[in-house]
């Protein structure tokens, strides 16, 4: 098995982000807070995703969580929004207004062209919950993943893909009890819900990702993009469609038909399709 050889891409205050062959690696970095995320958070993850979303070298994103606490050696993904930075207009940041990109960061891992694993080391609760449902797939720590959904507990609820994309996930029945209930569940639950692709042990679920991550890397770099694209297509309305669509053109201008289109108007002629109406 291919070890990871991680090397930092840039410092930041709340998430460390590497990169190691193909492989991106953006994790939560407040472990004594139970990774929750403030703007600051939202914002360097954004940073981050950015990036790889960039790097034509970057094939997978693997979102994971550093730990365990310091404090008291609890493991955590996230925990979600940091319930100290909320003001009476909702999650504040440092310049005092309040912000709300954790739903743009739950857009560029939906929206990037690239597969996107959830690494669950502990505890993923709230939109940290959230986040692990609009990820691709989602890996989890059999001795210390617990998810949870405490949205309904502090009144900072995720109408989105957070319950919404999660019932298409577990099942009406299941979200809404996951919900309503706002309960424990272990990893191996979470697998049996269908939420989580696989349980691994814990010393191993890093190591694991990467492993997945290097499958995928393996398979065609298009295929990837568009079965992603086709998997979303549905659920995402109008916004899907022109998802998958832009690829469908990008592959289009690749052809001798669109570059006769665009030869035609720069030289100022009619354009000459062969005029083969494929079946
Ligand atoms: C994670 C939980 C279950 C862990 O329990 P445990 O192990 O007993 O630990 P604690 O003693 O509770 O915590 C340890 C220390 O960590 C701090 N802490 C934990 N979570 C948070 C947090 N979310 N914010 C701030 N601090 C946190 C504790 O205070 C404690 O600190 P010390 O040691 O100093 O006492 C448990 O901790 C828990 O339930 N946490 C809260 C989970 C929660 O309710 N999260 C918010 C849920 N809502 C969202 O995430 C909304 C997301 C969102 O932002 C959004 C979504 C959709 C649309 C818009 C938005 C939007 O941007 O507003």
């Amino acid at each position: 098995m291919e070890k990871a050889n991680w090397k930092t891409v840039k410092e930041y205050s709340d998430i460390t982000y590497k990169k190691s062959n193909g492989v991106a690696r953006i994790a939560f970095n407040r472990p004594e807070v139970r990774n929750a995320f403030r703007p600051k958070t939202t914002s360097e993850l954004l940073d981050a995703f950015q990036d790889a979303q960039e790097d034509t070298s970057i094939g997978v994103v693997l979102l994971s969580a550093e730990g365990p606490s310091p404090k008291d050696g609890v493991y955590s993904f996230c925990s979600g929004g940091d319930q100290s930075a909320r003001g009476q207009q909702g999650y504040v940041g440092e310049d005092g207004y309040h912000r709300l990109n954790i739903l743009e960061v739950q857009r560029l891992i939906r929206f990037m062209p690239k597969a996107v694993i959830a690494v669950v080391p502990g505890w993923a609760v709230g939109g940290g919950h959230s986040l692990h449902v609009v990820c691709d797939m989602t890996l989890a720590s059999k001795e210390h993943a617990i998810f949870k959904q405490t949205d309904a507990d502090v009144t900072s609820f995720d109408g989105g893909y957070g319950s919404a994309y999660l019932a298409k996930m577990v099942g009406q029945k299941k979200a809404r009890e996951i919900f309503f209930l706002g309960r424990n569940y272990s990893a191996q639950e979470a697998f049996e819900m269908g939420m989580v692709n696989a349980v691994i042990p814990h010393n191993d679920l890093e190591d694991t990702a990467y492993q997945w991550a290097q499958e995928i890397l393996a398979k065609s770099p298009i295929s990837i993009k568009m079965l992603k694209f086709a998997m979303n297509l549905t659920d995402d309305g109008m916004v899907g469609q022109q998802v998958f669509a832009g690829e469908a053109t990008r592959l289009a201008y690749m052809t001798d038909e669109a570059k006769e289109g665009r030869d035609a108007f720069l030289e100022k002629r009619k354009p000459n399709f062969d005029k083969k109406w494929l079946p």
